[in-house]
């Protein structure tokens, strides 16, 4: 009989959407790397598994141990994905889970001659925990987002049952602080992802974040992009509602991924700007202000005068207002991608207009910029008020949305006043710590040790 540390092949199931699957991927590198005589394969659809291509080729041969598959994804041949609902593609991608990883898992098998022997998976994957159970093997989730709103997953019964829950506006007590959770205590009702308390219960998202929450203490280990200390009330619940909490971030500084070619010639633009004077802009890869607050934020760069480097997918460049490249050419530049992480870490940004995406949030920490938070979606304004109010590294908008007025009076205070001086360093603060976690003897370097041995079976 084989011992299960013989050969281990750990199977890596990810989420294709969104930033969601390149964590995962980095983690899958820097486990491959730290464990040679283990097999690794990452299970991806083609599509997101091409978006991580690019990137990955920058990053040089992946580790030999590490093979990476595509999955079917439940899309119909032709079918082309409407642009405005991000979460068709997930629909149809669950439609054929797990059938599609239980498939592709038994090739990976079968071509390298090693039984599965442990399931990683996006924590999102919930149906990992029973695969994994009818298989025998440890099961062991990856959280990308936020580590507050996964705690506010986890606590869902009880918000429900004390706030009451399936109203479908936004009611009055959306301003109540959620004072019954310690840990969440400097949240707000409103705060909440959507499907917790209000907006749609029966969603997909929302039931799969619901069943997950269940799932997650059954995992062997929970592994999360963020360090130990950032936020101690929550290392604790972790701690005790985990198996093994394993906070192994911020992943772009454990296992950093280069940053492809900078085609836009951004990095030499950002050599050209004074310190801590430019306004770096991005909403990520899933969602784009609507048109109005799109030429609201024109106008407030404009009106600011700040220099700014703005990541602007081409489709939305036509929606900026008439003459606003032409006006503001000499002292910003609008790119269609940029290289994020070396520009959060470029001396001359002082400042990010973000929609809080998780991995957002934790470049900009690591290059300790301050943020100026417009959150969309799911844990966005979670990490939005813990940026504003639990960091105080960074401003929200009054009302939420982006105005003229509004981005440029944030812009003026976070690059401009003594106020926006002590948010730099309070991020900068939390740049040495995370810096300290991911060193030598860090408590991340400690957790992903012990996450190399869960998952290799050592
Ligand atoms: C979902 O987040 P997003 O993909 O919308 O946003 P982020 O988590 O902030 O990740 C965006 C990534 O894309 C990179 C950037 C981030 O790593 O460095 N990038 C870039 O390199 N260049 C660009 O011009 C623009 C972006 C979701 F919407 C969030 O709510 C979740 O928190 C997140 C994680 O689960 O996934």
């Amino acid at each position: 009989e084989r011992r299960r540390h013989d050969a281990p092949h750990v199977a890596l199931l990810a989420f294709p959407l969104g930033t969601h699957a390149a964590p995962l991927f980095s983690l899958a590198r820097a486990l491959a790397a730290a464990a040679p005589g283990a097999a690794f394969s990452f299970l991806n659809s083609a599509r997101s598994n091409a978006s991580l291509a690019r990137f990955a080729a920058a990053a040089g041969p992946a580790p030999d141990n590490l093979r990476v598959y595509d999955v079917t994804d439940g899309c119909p041949t032709g079918y082309e994905l409407p642009a405005d609902d991000p979460e068709e593609e997930v629909r149809l991608f669950l439609g054929v889970t797990p059938g599609n990883f239980r498939a592709t898992m038994a090739t990976a098998e079968d071509s390298g001659g090693r039984k599965v022997s442990c399931l990683v998976s996006d924590a999102f994957l919930w149906i990992a925990a029973e695969m994994a159970e009818e298989m025998g093997v440890p099961w062991v989730p990856l959280w990308t987002g936020g580590p507050a709103s996964l705690a506010a997953h986890l606590y869902t019964d009880l918000l429900r049952l004390t706030i009451g829950a399936g109203k479908q506006a936004i009611p009055a007590w959306a301003d109540e602080h959620l004072n019954f959770v310690p840990a969440l205590s400097y949240l707000r009702v409103r705060d909440l992802p959507e499907g917790v308390v209000f907006s749609n219960l029966n969603s997909e998202f929302s039931r799969l974040l619901h069943r997950m929450a269940d799932e997650l203490p059954r995992a062997a280990a929970v592994a999360l992009n963020t360090f130990a200390g950032l936020d101690p009330a929550l290392d604790a619940e972790f701690s005790a509602q985990f198996n093994t909490s394993l906070p192994v971030g911020p992943l772009n500084l454990l296992a950093p991924i280069p940053a492809g070619p900078d085609r836009h010639a951004c990095l030499p633009w950002l050599d050209s700007q004074a310190p801590a004077s430019v306004a770096y802009v991005s909403f990520g890869t899933v969602i784009s202000p609507p048109p109005p607050e799109l030429a609201e934020l024109a106008a407030g760069l404009e009106a600011s005068g700040a220099p700014f480097l703005w990541s602007l997918k081409d489709e939305w460049r036509a929606r900026l207002p008439a003459g606003f490249l032409d006006r503001t050419g000499s002292w910003g530049l609008v790119v269609p991608w940029a290289p994020q992480v070396d520009a959060l870490g470029h001396v001359a940004v002082g400042a990010f207009v973000t929609h809080c995406g998780w991995n957002s949030v934790v470049e900009s920490l690591a290059g300790g910029v301050p943020m100026v938070c417009r959150p969309f979606l799911g844990d966005q304004r979670i990490n939005a008020r813990v940026v504003s109010h639990l960091w105080e590294v960074g401003v929200e908008f009054d009302g939420g949305a982006l105005t003229c007025g509004g981005v440029k009076e944030a812009l003026d205070l976070v690059l401009r006043t003594d106020e926006g001086k002590r948010m730099r360093e309070r991020a900068g603060e939390l740049r040495k710590k995370a810096v300290r976690a991911v060193g030598p003897g860090g408590s991340s370097v400690q957790n992903f040790k012990a996450l190399v041995g869960i998952v290799t079976g050592n």
